[in-house]
């Protein structure tokens, strides 16, 4: 195990506080997984599935009123309020350990501890950052053993070294009213009470490689962004990186496992996955941006995901996986979900474990849906079939554009490339999505999101656009172009009109000539459009004026949104960089 002073130290505090009955320490072993998870179904928080059609998979499920991350009951504990910013739920970190402490105390009694050492990224990489997670659900521990890497050399790694992300996670009693996920980034700490789902729960995912991390990277000169990671190979065997921030439930992981359409992957063009969700960039020797991708698996969106849609992630779900909220086929113990296919089953059980009447079945009424709209798969990023051979190698691939994205029924055309990097902050500071399943709360509402972090940034969010400002003057002309793309736009029936999946891959050929100088566009009052001729509709049925109208820029329509942007800018005060400021004027001017 560890002799490091800080570690132990801190255990004892945790055991003195939780009194667990037992305490276990994961090592990472196949041995000690397999025994953890006939442990998981003695007690009822797994259930095997069919051992022949799925090995290694299992379903969840959890507490129904526990089904999202819960950004209300989300905080970050600075020592001052306005360290945290605007857009974030600040405490006194005193006042909130308290709380907190109160409410674990005496959490573990009768249950076990597990302590759990991870290292975000490949083990011993440069870029690799390392987290001690307690924890009393083995449904945590069987979900980190996929989501990260843990193993006893994160231990030999760690030394004696104070460098390690500390992560409490308590059940307690999943009483909503006293669920919180609280961060203290000077502390390098992270409690976690009262919810057993996902993001809430898996510290080493949101709370660490995101909200933490963030603020780590804001003080060490890096980025840890909500991205996905992907090398687009073209005929000539190139393999050029994007980095792509979405909100959640917007299509990263469908992006980031993309296969291309026919006509394309005849003439040689293949997608790699590096990863689907999170992103910690650095500048390399050479002085261009470097990506790693510091999980170990994907935690992803269950319904929509088929063997049309996503392939790939499809594939990486049929062993060592585990179902959380779907539905449960009682005729063979498989599972299903909306947009699975078009087989409801006869003999089901939906994901609160109650028998699930096909009959009733309704689209446009979530309430009787079978799977949980935020269900989700926990799978190994080796399964992937895609999963590119940089995945494990920690050196980080070399990206050549970052492209924004969302979901908006209008307003945003389907691609265009902004003017320079202080014009691609602008665009990302700007970015607006409607609301999903992934949070608690309404859905479909529009909302900014910055960077698709609107949730996840651990500090002041006007800081937040300082810092992506100053990395690009450190990385001048080396720094990666910046994109927005819009999958989601819709007609007057409410259909998306562009296809979208594997079809992205138009788009994406665009964005990557672009890079390399080759492709043309129209400069418009928003950035660079490009003309309906330069996306390839071989093979589509599509033609050229609808393609146009997804990238038409509506400057009446855009007179609004500016408008909005002025509204949602008020929010930072004279924390927005001056810079922004006058990206909003210029567009304000174009738009005349
Ligand atoms: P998080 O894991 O929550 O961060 O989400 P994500 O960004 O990885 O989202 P994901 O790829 O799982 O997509 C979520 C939903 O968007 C699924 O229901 C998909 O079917 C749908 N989706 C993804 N890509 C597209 C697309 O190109 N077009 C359309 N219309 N829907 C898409
Ligand atoms: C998201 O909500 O962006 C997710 C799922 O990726 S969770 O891990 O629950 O945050
Ligand atoms: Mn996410």
């Amino acid at each position: 195990m560890t002799k490091n002073k800080t570690v132990l130290a801190w255990l004892d505090e945790m055991k003195a506080l939780l009194t667990p009955d037992n305490v276990v320490w994961v090592d990472g072993t196949d041995a000690q997984r397999d025994e953890l998870r006939r442990v998981a179904v003695e007690l009822g928080e797994l259930e095997e599935l069919n051992q022949e059609k799925l090995p290694g998979c299992y379903l969840h499920r959890t507490n129904p009123n526990d089904v999202a991350r819960v950004e209300d009951r989300t905080f970050i504990c600075t020592s001052t309020k306005e360290m945290a910013g605007p857009t974030n739920n600040w405490c006194d970190p005193k006042e909130m350990y308290e709380k907190l402490y109160n409410i674990a105390r005496g959490s573990y009694k009768g249950r076990t501890m597990y302590i759990i050492p991870y290292s975000m990224g490949p083990i011993g990489s440069p870029l690799a950052k390392i987290g001690v997670e307690i924890t009393d659900s083995v449904y945590v521990v069987l979900n980190m053993l996929i989501m990260t890497r843990v193993s006893n050399e994160v231990w030999d790694v760690l030394g004696d070294s104070n460098d390690w992300v500390r992560g409490l996670h308590s059940r307690c009693d999943v009483d909503p009213e006293k669920r919180y996920i609280c961060h203290f980034p000077e502390d390098n700490t992270i409690i976690s009470v009262n919810s057993g789902y996902g993001g809430n729960v898996l510290l080493g995912k949101k709370c660490f490689a995101l909200r933490i991390a963030s603020f780590q990277g804001w003080k060490e000169g890096w980025m840890a962004e909500h991205m996905l990671i992907l090398g687009l190979q073209n005929p000539k065997g190139e393999v050029h990186y994007i980095a792509a921030a979405f909100p959640s439930a917007c299509g990263k992981t469908n992006l980031a496992m993309l296969i291309p359409p026919e006509y394309l992957r005849k003439k040689g063009y293949k997608v790699w996955t590096v990863g689907d969700d999170i992103a910690w960039m650095r500048i390399g020797e050479d002085g261009r941006l470097y990506a790693i991708n510091p999980e170990n698996g994907f935690f992803g969106v269950a319904p929509g995901t088929n063997a049309h849609s996503n392939f790939n992630a499809l594939e990486s779900t049929k062993k060592n996986t585990i179902f959380t909220n779907v539905a449960l086929d009682l005729n063979d113990k498989t599972v299903w979900w909306e947009g699975l296919n078009k087989n409801l089953p006869e003999n089901a059980l939906d994901w609160k474990g109650n028998p699930w009447d096909p009959a009733k079945f309704n689209k446009a009424d979530k309430t009787t849906c079978a799977a949980h709209p935020n269900s989700r798969f926990t799978a190994p990023a080796e399964n992937c079939p895609c999963i590119s051979d940089e995945f494990n190698k920690g050196a980080g691939v070399p990206i050549s554009a970052i492209v924004f994205g969302g979901r908006r029924a209008k307003y945003a055309p389907l691609v265009y490339q902004s003017r320079d990097w202080e014009n691609g902050v602008f665009i990302g500071s700007a970015m607006a999505s409607e609301t999903t399943a992934a949070a608690a709360g309404a859905v479909g509402v529009v909302r900014r999101d910055p960077m698709a972090m609107l949730p996840f940034c651990g500090y002041h969010m006007g800081d937040y656009f300082r810092h992506w400002l100053e990395m690009g003057k450190k990385l001048g002309d080396k720094a990666p172009k910046i994109f927005n793309v819009n999958w989601f736009r819709t007609d007057d029936e409410g259909n998306f009109i562009w296809p979208g999946f594997g079809d992205n891959m138009r788009v994406l050929n665009w964005i990557i000539d672009r890079c390399e100088g080759k492709a043309t566009a129209s400069e418009t009052a928003i950035g660079y459009v490009p003309q309906p001729e330069d996306i390839d509709l071989t093979d589509l049925d599509m033609d050229l004026d609808t393609l146009k109208d997804i990238l038409t820029v509506d400057k009446a329509v855009w007179e609004k949104e500016a408008a909005e942007i002025e509204e949602h800018y008020k929010k930072f005060g004279d924390r927005l960089p001056q810079e922004l400021r006058d990206q909003l004027a210029t567009l304000k001017a174009n738009l005349k």
